[in-house]
């Protein structure tokens, strides 16, 4: 075997859509790890998150690096909101392919403008974007896909449309083809078995928004942020503290719910999801805290992790 056969393909790849097509679903789905949040929720995605999928398989090894986008916002509501739509600029400006996502049955003003962003063809040259016709299992019929394509295709040069669900897992393996021809050759840039590029805190942290999301009503996630405020950890258990923060004196109201129901249960759902990631007992104690304003706060968006 040669060297270049012996590296395979290899380089990263952004996801790009408007907010709530299924971008991390469909990350998650490739990798095989929960790696990104999800929620029925637009805005779930604040930063990028790395995805790593190792293809080990002879003949040739293929690593795709996945980075989930927050959803491109249509207006700049907040710093933090502009903040997430630089993100997905930056990460359209240094990958190798793009995996841009719509939903399988639509095509809406939002797509449309993450479409303007894309980059043009270089003369003579292919398209360096792959689309995703997601959600294809909330179609009523399989014929309804073929004028669908008909339509995306007149849009954009795409290198190729694939139809998938995420959510039911088809459609992956001929999404990874289509990928993996616009990788270059090159040594793996992750190791094996490494599936992402944040820490166990990130994670865990992005966990317990993950709750609060899917069990808050819609006027509130957007508003909360969670910071890991300790966390000891050995051989056999962790104990791990966080903050919910809140941008209004109602909003911690409305997270602690009647008599604390509602933090215990997001406390509960996320201390089963953290200890799974960790492989050992959790002990998470969750507390609520106001900061004001703070989705427009340089300061805070700065303690809050969201460079
Ligand atoms: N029926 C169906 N639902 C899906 C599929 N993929 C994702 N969803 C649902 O769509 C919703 C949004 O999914 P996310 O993966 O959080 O979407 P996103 O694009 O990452 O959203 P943002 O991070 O907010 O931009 C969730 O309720 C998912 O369960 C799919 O293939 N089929
Ligand atoms: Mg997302």
């Amino acid at each position: 075997m040669n060297d270049a056969a012996a590296s395979g393909r290899t380089g990263y790849v952004a996801i790009v859509g408007r907010p709530n097509v299924g971008k991390s679903t469909l990350l998650n789905a490739l990798v095989g790890e929960h790696v990104s949040i999800t929620s029925r929720k637009p805005q779930t995605t604040r930063e990028r998150v790395l995805g790593v999928l190792t293809d080990a398989a002879p003949p040739a090894q293929r690593q795709f690096v996945f980075v989930d986008t927050p959803g491109f916002q249509q207006r700049h509501r907040s710093l933090l909101t502009r903040r997430m739509n630089e993100a997905v600029a930056a990460a359209l400006a240094e990958v190798d392919a793009v995996l841009f996502v719509v939903e399988a049955d639509r095509w809406t003003e939002g797509d449309q403008r993450v479409l303007a962003l894309l980059p043009q063809p270089a003369e003579g040259q292919g398209s360096r974007v792959v689309l995703a016709l997601n959600k294809t299992d909330e179609l009523s019929h399989r014929d309804a896909l073929l004028p669908r394509i008909a339509e995306v295709a007149a849009r954009y040069p795409f290198a190729a449309i694939v139809p998938v669900s995420a959510e039911k897992r088809q459609g992956l393996p001929p999404l990874l083809d289509e990928l993996a021809k616009l990788l270059p050759q090159g040594p793996l840039l992750f190791e094996l078995d490494q599936y992402t590029d944040r820490n166990v805190r990130f994670l865990a942290a992005e966990r317990i928004r993950e709750k609060a999301f899917r069990l808050l009503g819609d006027e509130l996630p957007c508003g909360i942020a969670v910071t890991i405020d300790q966390w000891e950890e050995d051989e056999q258990q962790a104990a791990i503290a966080a903050t919910l923060w809140v941008e209004r004196d109602a909003h911690k109201a409305m997270v602690i719910g009647a008599g604390g129901a509602k933090l215990r249960e997001i406390g509960r759902l996320a201390r089963a999801d953290i200890a799974t990631l960790l492989a050992k007992p959790v002990r998470l104690d969750t507390h609520v805290r106001v900061r004001k304003h703070w989705n427009d706060d340089p300061a805070a968006l700065r303690a809050f992790g969201y460079e």
